[in-house]
């Protein structure tokens, strides 16, 4: 089962001006803001460049009126389908290596997702995260430029993947949520949509290079990774993020094989055939909810072969070529 119920956007509290004034300027950007075909339901708004839902774009007005970001805190950026649950599992329990043995460990009866909340998920009121341990950990598909500026004070892990094989894995998974009053989305009106950026959090080249900018002005604050790099030498990206969050892999835990634990525990292998993961659903906000199952389907390089002809090849990586030309930002052709 999943669900996507429309969002009312007129709803309001009456006692809360400032939540009233959110509403309202809502309601004003859904009036005025350009449209688009949407993925799961019939429009995505164009928003400061960045293509979101009703939704999202209520969800993003609430976190610039309402988060209070800590400057240990650590987000995990990624555009949809990019190795967001992966990194999840693998931020957490990195962190918190300490905290759980991994004979008997957190995620082997609780999902991913319910390690790291996404920020697109927050509804009012909004949950109080200053209860949480710091660092704290948040999610978000947001580019970096629709994010408040109290947020450049915090560390970014962001994870890109080759667009060929986001767009595959997010029509499979948005097949799945998309509106049942509309028809459904065929994967050459995916890819049509997905070239000219209209995808949900998209354009996805200017959602990857809005985080690579910030990576190159703040190095030490955007840990920039790829699900590929990933794939290939988990190892060295395991030793990366424990750096980049402030705990190292010690000569002990080397010699303890720690890093292999938290490899083996996050593997695409190991979280997809947990129990856990492969019945019901994760909620996210009070609107929205996901088959868990739906988060593990291949979990490969290269899928995308099975689903682009030469010519939808040629017009991804031209798009990739022309979109991060003089960026320093190398490609995703193997
Ligand atoms: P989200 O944007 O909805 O959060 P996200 O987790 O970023 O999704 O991406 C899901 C993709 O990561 C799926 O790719 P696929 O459709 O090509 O298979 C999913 O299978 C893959 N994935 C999930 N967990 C892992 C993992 N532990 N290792 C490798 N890939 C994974």
């Amino acid at each position: 089962m999943s669900t996507f119920p429309s969002f009312n956007g007129s709803e309001c509290e009456e006692d809360d001006v400032e939540y009233n004034k959110m509403c309202d300027k809502h309601k004003h950007l859904l009036e005025t803001l350009p449209k688009g075909g949407g993925w799961m339901e019939q429009h995505l708004y164009n928003y400061n460049g960045f293509w979101l839902n009703e939704m999202f774009l209520k969800a993003n007005l609430l976190v610039h009126t309402y988060f209070k970001s800590e400057p240990t805190d650590i987000v995990l950026a990624s555009f949809m389908k990019s190795g967001t649950t992966w990194l999840k599992a693998l931020m957490f329990s990195t962190l918190n290596r300490d905290r759980y043995s991994f004979s008997n460990h957190y995620l082997h009866n609780n999902s991913p997702q319910s390690t790291i909340p996404f920020l697109e998920a927050v509804s009012y009121p909004m949950t109080d995260f200053t209860t949480f341990s710091t660092p704290r950990l948040f999610a978000t598909h947001f580019a970096r430029t629709l994010l408040p500026a109290c947020m450049t004070s915090c560390k970014f892990v962001y994870v890109c993947r080759d667009p060929k094989d986001v767009l595959v894995s997010k029509w499979h998974f948005i097949s799945k949520l998309r509106s049942k009053d509309l028809p459904p989305l065929s994967f050459d009106e995916a890819f049509e949509l997905f070239c000219l950026g209209v995808s949900e959090f998209g354009p996805f080249w200017e959602h990857v290079l809005s985080y690579w900018r910030a990576s190159l002005e703040s190095p030490d604050k955007i840990l920039f990774l790829r699900y590929e790099e990933l794939k290939k030498q988990p190892e060295v990206v395991v030793r990366k993020l424990a750096d980049f969050m402030g705990k190292p892999i010690t000569m002990e835990e080397e010699k303890n094989g720690v890093v292999g634990e938290i490899i083996n525990l996050c593997s695409f292998e190991n979280l997809s055939n947990l129990e856990v993961n492969k019945k019901g659903v994760d909620k996210f906000g009070k609107l929205l909810e996901v088959e868990k199952k739906g988060f593990f389907r291949k979990g490969e390089i290269g899928d995308w072969k099975n689903y682009l002809s030469e010519e939808m090849k040629d017009r991804i990586d031209g798009i990739t070529e022309q979109k991060f030309q003089g960026s320093g930002l190398i490609g995703f052709s193997e």
